[in-house]
């Protein structure tokens, strides 16, 4: 990335870079995707190279969301593209949902966030579970951007174990009165509408449509984050908060639906970080090849060739498994442990990538001028949220033995 010029956005300055990134396919991953596939990448890569390369470290540095960037992901297609066209959605297939979080992730994880809670955990449980008036209120204005949404599972004393949740709501005859916090929820300070997972009274797991402005629902926003920066993260607390009957969720009930929304969103995920580990090999190789040190280009050093060696090996094979994955997608096979092995495998091999990545930048790769030290942060949430890299190899684990190792009491 190189500074260009300086824009002004309300009453703030920002600095416009230029994206040098170039195309890496070393195994010819390319030939297995339909023009159509292709056509989706060219055009994601030439808004983001356009419209998000210039502006993301700012907005990052200054702990931003870059709001106005919303119109352009909807017009891109980032929005729910697997959701079928009646309802506002592209009617896309699975590959070229992951192409979209790749290519977005390529830029940044937290504009990949925004876009895939929008698409795989709001879009995606009222498409699946919702009733057909909500999907005709809420589905189109999803997709179009004008209306954002967040999904609230976690809580303050339940991450990995959602189950445990005191989130909870009641039955007061025309309406449910609805208590409890959610923490750590991506867009929530921006949303329109949140998907709300809650216990009834015979703590059965429901998901409720909680709407802004709704008395009693706030969102506060979490500030000081070291980790996607350009994307907002905050709060959901609801104290006695009257929720409309005809909003909660009827097609279905106990935490397995919540969870097979992550199934969408950790699939995802696992296209997405492709994107920042190919962003950081693609500046490595560039750097290392002007960078001289002992009169020569620090590319030419054996250690620095190891590195970029083991990094594309590692991209490409992470590109096969995404890729068979999406296949299995499309045909209806994929099950919940194959998803969490190539969400687990793709956000550690992204991870290395960028700690490998930033020591061939030297110096320079702890600063902004180039997207490295940018893309570890944001990984360090990436290994963490939708399920931790530990999590993921117990679920591999229980799939593959037969046995949960979650709790220690064997149940
Ligand atoms: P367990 O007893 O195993 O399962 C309860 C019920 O759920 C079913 N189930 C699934 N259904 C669909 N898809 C899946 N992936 C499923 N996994 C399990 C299961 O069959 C059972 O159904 P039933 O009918 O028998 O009741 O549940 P457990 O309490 O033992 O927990 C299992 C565990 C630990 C794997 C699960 O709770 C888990 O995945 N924990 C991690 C939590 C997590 O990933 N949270 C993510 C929050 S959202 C987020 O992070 C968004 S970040 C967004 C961004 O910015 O990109
Ligand atoms: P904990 O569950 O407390 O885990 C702490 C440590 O203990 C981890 O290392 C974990 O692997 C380990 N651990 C836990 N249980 C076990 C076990 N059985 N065996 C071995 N080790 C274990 N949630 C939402 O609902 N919606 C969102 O939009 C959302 N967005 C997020 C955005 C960001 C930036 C972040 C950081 C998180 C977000 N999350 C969201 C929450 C995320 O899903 C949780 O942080 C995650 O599930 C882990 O929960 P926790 O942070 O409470 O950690």
């Amino acid at each position: 990335m190189k500074v260009d010029e300086i824009f002004t956005f309300g009453d703030k300055f920002y600095k416009m870079k230029t994206d040098l990134y170039q195309h890496h396919d070393y195994y010819g991953v390319d030939e297995l995707l339909t023009e159509e596939h292709k056509l989706i990448r060219d055009s994601v890569r030439a808004w983001v190279k356009k419209d998000l390369s210039p502006i993301i470290e700012d907005y990052a540095q200054k702990s931003e969301f870059p709001k106005q960037i919303i119109p352009g992901l909807a017009e891109i297609g980032a929005f729910g593209p697997y959701i079928p066209e009646e309802y506002g959605g592209q009617g896309l297939d699975q590959i070229s949902y992951g192409i979209i979080m790749q290519e977005l992730e390529r830029c940044d994880s937290g504009v990949r966030s925004c876009a895939s809670v929008q698409s795989s955990l709001v879009m995606y449980p009222i498409w699946k579970y919702g009733s057909e008036q909500q999907k005709k209120k809420f589905l189109p204005k999803l997709a179009s951007g004008e209306f954002i949404g967040c999904f609230g599972l976690t809580e303050p004393d339940h991450g990995s174990n959602p189950g445990g949740m005191l989130t909870n709501f009641k039955d007061m005859g025309d309406h449910y009165l609805l208590n409890g916090a959610k923490l750590w929820i991506t867009n929530s300070p921006i949303a329109d509408v949140a998907v709300v997972w809650a216990k009834n009274e015979e703590g059965r797991v429901h998901g409720l449509l909680v709407e802004k402005g709704m008395e009693g629902f706030t969102a506060p926003e979490i500030h000081d984050k070291w980790s996607l920066r350009a994307s907002i993260t905050g709060e959901l607390v609801f104290d006695n908060v009257k929720v409309p009957k005809e909003n909660l969720l009827p097609g279905r009930s106990g935490l397995g639906a919540p969870l097979s929304c992550l199934d969408s969103a950790r699939y995802g995920i696992a296209w997405g970080v492709i994107g920042a580990a190919l962003d950081c090999y693609d500046s490595a190789l560039r750097y290392s090849k002007e960078r001289i040190q002992f009169d020569v280009p620090i590319a030419s050093f054996q250690l620095t060739q190891k590195k970029l060696a083991e990094m594309i090996t590692e991209i490409t094979k992470a590109q096969l498994l995404t890729w068979r994955l999406g296949v299995l997608r499309n045909e209806g096979k994929a099950t919940s442990a194959q998803i969490s092995m190539a969400k687990r495998n793709n956000v550690d091999m992204a991870l290395k990538i960028a700690r490998e990545a930033r020591q061939i930048h030297g110096g320079m790769g702890i600063t902004g001028e180039y997207p490295i030290m940018r893309h570890m942060m944001n990984l360090e949430s990436v290994i963490t949220y939708e399920g931790t890299h530990d999590v993921h190899l117990l679920i591999t684990g229980l799939d593959i033995t037969g046995l949960s190792a979650f709790r220690n009491d064997g149940k």
